[in-house]
């Protein structure tokens, strides 16, 4: 019996019981947090901070640090964003890792992916201090999270997971089938799924591009992962009845008709799969959110030292 300790769910908070909805659950873990910054600056403790580094114009990145920063702020926690331009140099951004694993005062910090081409992101990733390391991409958290030790897990499967465990959806024995096979969504959400404890004792399989028949593993599935990057790639004739549907995917499609002339798309073609699911993440106001949210319950874990004491 798995006991929710202030992580109950108020199912009357869920307008609509067919929709996993992520901006309302964001906004009772914002509500968590801020709690949680209240208590620390009430016993004198250190407020955490969160740095995250955006390199370059990309319209997306921008949008999703825009939202781990003003996140930050709306819960207290102290945030330090450093932008710059395309042209830095790989040895430049070497030593702003450098500089930041050494600040005492920032609990935990990010550089937002993707890079430009000319900078190795592998190189960087593993100059980030696995201590500080929140998004969980460096391979010592990787390995932990793999051993089920103590770890930064990912905040987009760590999200997927809080979901899951705040709708009370149930893993045990089901058939999940992840679809990508990317080291920050696909590959560590089909290693905790299928890890013995909740949410997870899911038997697993994870699809790519090279996957013979996907809608053969597709159709059987209680659970699908999309996470493929493709607009609307899964179909609801590749789903059964009462399938759960998480949907990674964040695709922006041109819409003339829409304000800013693109509107967001997941990976599922959400109208049709929507009629045949028992529940459906929505996009946007789904996984992304929990994404967000899932890096400031990182940075509280770092600044309370809970992952490496
Ligand atoms: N280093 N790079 C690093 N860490 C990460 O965790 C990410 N990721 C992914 C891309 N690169 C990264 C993110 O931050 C994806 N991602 C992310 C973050 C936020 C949102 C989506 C993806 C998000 O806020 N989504 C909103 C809509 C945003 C919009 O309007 O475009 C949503 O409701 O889904």
């Amino acid at each position: 019996m798995i006991t929710f300790v202030h992580f109950e769910v108020k199912t009357e908070n869920y307008q609509d019981m067919n929709i996993l909805d992520g901006r309302t659950l964001a906004v009772d873990i914002r509500r968590e947090l801020a709690e949680a910054v209240v208590e620390i600056k009430e016993n004198g403790g250190k407020i955490p901070h969160l740095a995250a580094v955006l390199v370059g114009e990309d319209p997306a990145s921008q949008v999703y640090v825009r939202n781990k920063v003003r996140s930050c702020e709306k819960i207290g926690f102290k945030s330090t964003l450093i932008r710059k331009t395309a042209d830095v140099t790989e040895d430049q951004l070497m030593a702003i890792v450098a500089e930041l694993n050494e600040d005492d005062d920032i609990d935990g910090f990010i550089v937002q992916l993707p890079l430009p081409d000319h900078i190795d992101e592998k190189r960087v990733t593993l100059a980030i201090r696995p201590e500080k390391d929140v998004d969980g991409f460096h391979p010592v958290n990787f390995g932990r999270m793999a051993q089920g030790l103590p770890a930064y897990i990912p905040a987009t499967p760590n999200g997927i997971l809080e979901m899951i465990k705040r709708y009370h959806i149930d893993t045990a024995g089901k058939e999940v089938v992840v679809v990508g096979r990317s080291n920050i969504v696909g590959m560590p959400m089909g290693i905790l799924l299928a890890q013995k404890a909740y949410p997870g004792n899911a038997t697993v399989t994870i699809c790519h591009s090279r996957t013979a028949d996907l809608s053969e593993h597709t159709r059987r599935a209680d659970i699908i992962v999309a996470a493929i990057g493709r607009p609307e790639f899964i179909t609801a004739d590749m789903v059964k009845e009462g399938v759960v549907v998480i949907d990674v995917g964040i695709n922006r499609v041109d819409d003339p008709s829409a304000e800013r002339g693109y509107r967001l798309v997941g990976d599922v073609d959400y109208n049709d799969v929507a009629a045949k699911a028992s529940w459906i993440t929505p996009v946007p106001g789904g996984v992304g959110q929990l994404t967000v949210v899932s890096l400031l319950m990182n940075t509280l874990k770092a600044s309370r030292k809970e992952i490496y004491s």
